[in-house]
């Protein structure tokens, strides 16, 4: 039986809920039912995605959550409600109410986690672990004569049980995944230099400075007392060996759940659909101030959590401003507007870019309205033969339609820029200040424009109306130049969409790639130098991959666009599903040599 456990069960918050939710199809057609999941409980998220099960189904996953419950846990029992519809047990956290010190003391006490002060979500991680911890106990009781029990656990937040299951000796195998490690991710965002220094790091220190020991320490004894101790890249597993004092037995890539269409034409026409749609908020937004040709205009994009340097933002808009340079020079009659996609806090969406997108779709109705006023009467006017040769158009638009496309035509021009932020943020941030630094803009004159969009898309969003998925579709590039990222779904979301992308190689996924591929440029896979370059040489890099892309004929665009969806299948999880295959057999056999 193979039981994974992780914090974002039923619950997205970031990159591992794609992991595993993504992963669910062929870990299912692996183990069928011998394949459960656990996660925390949380109702209003659980009630979207979970279906209980409510009937005694006579297993012993069954049991054990029955005596678990006759001991006042709260524990759920049910399907996750997704592709594969894996068996899902989950645990309402509170449900341990005082005894959550009595466990917090434990830790202390016999492994030296200190939680004394600690954030309320390191408590609820903490409580979690502790159901896992006794519900896995329980099961290996129950099925100790006759089945072999591998549980992989994502993340400290899922794992903080680990130490005692390990000290208990009870019969399971385990394998750990890091996504990320607390420290690298602390350190590469505030430390200039990070990877120079890696070796140089003291764990326990930068813990401490941090004020996140109790997490480092979870994370740190995971790793070292699991059967099996992996990571995502190679990247990740060099801070691993400084933070975590383990080299990770294996790597285990990311993937997808790939579903490509059968024609190739389809998702090239999907790709022009969704670029309507963007063309249509590009209108609303540049052209009260002024107007540029949409026939050459390209959509660049990047998108991620909002670390500034780690996810690269400053280096794109770097990159950008020398771009924008280039082609002013090169006198090109190309635009690019480039959208950053992140998430901050923010009040509401700028009331001017809300009214200025209404003034345009106010245009196009009074535009239908004249072409069907138009096209009814000229049709009358022809059947009638009232005149042969084409007659003055003009006299078939009522007074009051001519006024009310005029008026609203002068209410939509403005004299002033068109905005660099979409949103009203609640404070001025990094993005906002480099954007004005390097004077991007949006001038009348600039090759470059800028979007900000501190929200992450989504259909409901009134500035687009598209879904992720559709919104890279509709774009020609994403960005990614991050300076730490253990792995980095948003090139590979690109790649299955046949959207080019940039990433580097500092990111899981461009180091992956860089091993697996030789001609991965020519595919429509740019990876930027960040290992060896200084900051301006990494720009300069990438204002030239940029300076290239866009001076692609859109023959050669849609040629890449090919290339880069054929890459697709090799990050099908039915492929990458062997390296967790491996990781499972190793833990099994550690544990049962
Ligand atoms: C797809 C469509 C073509 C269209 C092209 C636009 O390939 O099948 O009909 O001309 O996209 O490409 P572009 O790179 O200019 O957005
Ligand atoms: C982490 O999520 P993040 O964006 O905080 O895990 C992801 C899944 O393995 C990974 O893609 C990403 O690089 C990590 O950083």
């Amino acid at each position: 039986m193979l039981i994974e456990v992780a914090w974002e069960v039923c619950n997205q918050v970031g990159g591992i809920y794609t992991v595993i939710r993504s992963k669910v199809p062929s870990m299912v057609e692996k183990w069928d039912n011998d394949y459960i999941l656990l996660g925390p409980y949380f109702p209003q998220r659980a009630a979207v995605e979970f279906e209980p099960i409510t009937h005694d189904d006579g297993t012993e996953i069954g049991r054990v959550v029955q005596r678990m419950r006759s001991r006042g846990l709260d524990v759920q029992y049910g399907y996750w409600l997704i592709t594969g519809k894996p068996r899902v047990v989950l645990f309402g956290i509170q449900s341990l109410g005082t005894g959550i010190d009595q466990v917090k003391y434990g830790l202390w006490q016999r492994h030296g986690i200190s939680t004394l002060g600690v954030e309320d979500l390191v408590n609820q991680v903490i409580g979690f672990g502790e159901l896992v911890r006794i519900f896995l106990t329980e099961l290996a009781d129950e099925s100790a004569r006759h089945v072999d029990i591998a549980v992989h656990f994502h993340e400290w937040m899922a794992s903080s049980g680990l130490p005692d299951l390990r000290r208990d000796n009870v019969k399971i195998a385990t394998v750990f995944t890091t996504h990320a490690t607390m420290l690298g991710r602390y350190l590469a965002q505030n430390e200039t230099g990070f990877y120079g220094k890696l070796p140089f790091f003291d764990w326990q220190r930068e813990a401490k400075h941090y004020n996140i020991e109790a997490q480092a320490t979870i994370e740190r004894l995971s790793a070292q007392q699991c059967h099996v101790f992996t990571t995502v890249s190679d990247v990740t597993s060099r801070e691993c060996e400084v933070f975590l004092g383990r080299i990770p037995d294996l790597i285990l890539p990311n993937g997808l759940n790939i579903v490509r269409f059968t024609a190739v034409h389809e998702f090239q026409n999907l790709h022009v659909k969704y670029k309507e749609r963007i063309h249509e908020f590009v209108m609303g937004h540049f052209f009260q101030s002024y107007s540029f040709d949409l026939e050459k205009t390209l959509y660049f994009f990047t998108s991620g959590r909002f670390e500034f340097s780690n996810k690269g933002y400053d280096l794109t808009l770097e990159a950008l401003a020398r771009l924008n340079w280039k082609m002013r020079e090169a006198n090109m009659d190309t635009t690019v507007v480039m959208f950053m996609i992140t998430k901050q806090p923010f009040r509401s969406v700028n009331p001017d870019v809300l009214h200025s997108r209404a003034l345009l779709d106010e245009i196009q109705e009074t535009c239908k309205a004249i072409e069907n006023e138009l096209g009814n009467k000229l049709f009358l006017s022809a059947a009638a033969g009232e005149d042969i040769n084409l007659p003055d158009l003009n006299q078939f638009v009522d007074e009051y339609w001519r006024l009310r496309l005029r008026r609203t035509i002068q209410s939509f021009k403005t004299n002033n820029l068109p905005p660099f932020v979409t949103h009203d943020l609640v404070q001025e941030d990094d993005m906002v200040r480099f954007i004005r630094q390097i004077q991007l803009v949006n001038n009348a004159h600039d090759r470059v424009k800028v979007v900000y969009h501190p929200d992450f898309i989504s259909s409901t969003n009134p500035l687009f109306g598209l879904d992720y998925g559709q919104f890279v579709r509709g774009c020609h590039l994403g960005v990614f130049p991050s300076y730490y990222e253990p792995w980095g779904y948003t090139p590979l979301e690109c790649v299955v969409r046949g959207i080019p992308t940039v990433t580097s190689d500092l990111s899981g996924f461009g180091d992956f790639i860089m091993q697996i591929m030789r001609d991965y440029e020519n595919r429509g896979i740019y990876v930027v130098n960040r290992k060896t370059q200084t900051f301006n040489e990494a720009a300069d890099q990438l204002a030239n991959i940029l300076f290239r892309f866009v001076r692609l004929s859109q023959r050669d665009r849609i040629t890449q666009r090919n290339r880069v969806e054929n890459i697709a299948e090799v990050f099908d999880w039915t492929n990458l599903r062997s390296y967790y295959d491996t990781a499972h057999d190793l833990a099994l056999k550690r544990r049962k040599p």
